[in-house]
């Protein structure tokens, strides 16, 4: 499914990021940038071990920004790594922090003129953040950052799953009611 946002579009497909021919995938990474499990354990072992190498000069990154680095192996040339919010109750700074994951990575992708892009699920695998919610945060963001820098011109969200891929494709049609 896809919707298009000025020049851009926006695009949803099932499956695994590690494969995805774009210039840069989005890694749901943690504040070490030292690899983890999830997303990153996928990508750091498809990358080869250069990715770890050069992530350990980058002094780790904070909440809701982002950092990026070569996909060495990866058939994408970049990375970039953003780390989401652990979800407690929602009643935090969750959505902020979430949604500013998106914004930073898409301002990354924007200074290194990346035109396709392709984006995990952040924060909804071991920090436990409800898909639905998520789902709109992710969606709103993106689409109010294409709207404004109309930059990448590929949006590619790779969901994990069936039950992922179902909630984003829900969200993109009520959203894409206001982007018809
Ligand atoms: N491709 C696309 N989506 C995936 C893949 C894949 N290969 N693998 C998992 N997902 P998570 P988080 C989905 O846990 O919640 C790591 O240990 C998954 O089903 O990867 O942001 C980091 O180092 C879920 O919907 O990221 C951090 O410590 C979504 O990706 C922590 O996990 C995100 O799940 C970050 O947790």
């Amino acid at each position: 499914m896809q919707i298009t946002v000025k020049n851009s579009i926006l695009e949803l497909v099932q499956g695994d990021i590690v494969h995805q021919e774009v210039e840069a995938i989005v890694n749901a990474a943690n504040t070490t940038l030292l690899g983890g499990g999830g997303v990153d354990g996928a990508i750091h072992r498809v990358a080869g071990p250069e990715l770890l190498e050069h992530c350990k000069k980058l002094g780790g990154c904070n909440t809701g920004d982002a950092k990026l680095t070569p996909g060495f192996r990866l058939k994408a040339r970049y990375v970039i790594h953003t780390v989401g919010p652990v979800y407690r109750d929602g009643k935090g700074k969750e959505s902020a922090l979430l949604a500013s994951c998106y914004q930073r990575s898409l301002e990354v992708a924007k200074e290194n003129q990346i035109k396709s892009i392709a984006f995990p699920s952040i924060s909804t695998g071991a920090y436990r953040y409800p898909l639905h919610e998520a789902s709109r945060i992710a969606l709103d963001s993106i689409t109010h950052f294409l709207d404004e820098h109309e930059s990448p011109e590929i949006v590619r969200f790779v969901l994990f799953g069936e039950e992922a891929f179902q909630t984003y494709r829900q969200t993109l049609l009520e959203i894409s009611r206001k982007h018809p």
